[in-house]
């Protein structure tokens, strides 16, 4: 992960299945590269059939979509465009075993795939150096991540076995979002979890 750096903090990841078109969308603006997602499909995806598109550039605060703040998803109305032709809009046709990786600053999109489009996906940030950096990540697992949709999947968010089997080259992208995490949302602190999943004695 080149950009993130060599000690990128893991920030959970899901398993979706996918259902008709996904609008325009950022996952978030963080104004610099803060985090990234690393997306594979399980079935082939072409332009139509519900590969991912971006409009490349859309990372960056000088480009005309962010700098006049255009709702892309809204470019019928506004333009006489269909979302799914905003011109420059790349699609990143895939097969299984490919693998996507983009910066969650980048306007992405999905048009025309099925109702069972499987996605899984991984998101990870910097590891922050400065003051600021640490509180936009903090900001960042506080919006994006288990705790904050309430997802109830009864293991939190850094389940056992990732944890069990780790060695410390896989740590260092743990220990500190883990504490970040349990510090945010104690209620799914990995204690806690397990505590409440232990078989009453
Ligand atoms: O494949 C899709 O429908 C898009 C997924 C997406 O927008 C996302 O993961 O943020």
């Amino acid at each position: 992960m080149g950009g993130l750096g060599e000690d990128f903090y893991y920030c959970g990841g899901d398993g979706n299945y996918y259902v008709g078109d996904t609008g325009w969308h950022s996952d978030g603006w963080w104004g610099h590269l803060l985090a990234a997602k690393i997306a594979f499909y399980l079935d082939p995806l072409t332009r139509d059939t519900g590969a991912l598109r971006c409009i490349p550039g859309t990372h960056r605060p000088d480009h005309f979509v962010r700098k006049e703040k255009i709702d892309v998803s809204n470019s019928l109305e506004l333009f006489g465009i269909p979302p799914a032709e905003f011109p420059g809009n790349l699609a990143l046709e895939t097969n299984p075993g490919d693998v996507v990786i983009f910066n969650h600053n980048l306007y992405h999109a999905s048009f025309g795939g099925g109702d069972r489009r499987r996605m899984f996906t991984m998101n990870c940030t910097i590891s922050p150096k400065t003051p600021e950096e640490q509180e936009q990540v903090c900001q960042y697992m506080r919006v994006h991540t288990l705790g904050s949709n309430n997802y109830v999947t009864g293991a939190g968010m850094y389940y056992p076995p990732m944890i069990d089997t780790a060695d410390e080259s896989r740590m260092i992208h743990l220990r500190r979002p883990i504490e970040i995490h349990d510090q945010l949302f104690p209620h799914l602190a990995r204690d806690v979890v397990s505590l409440e999943s232990a078989p009453d004695t």
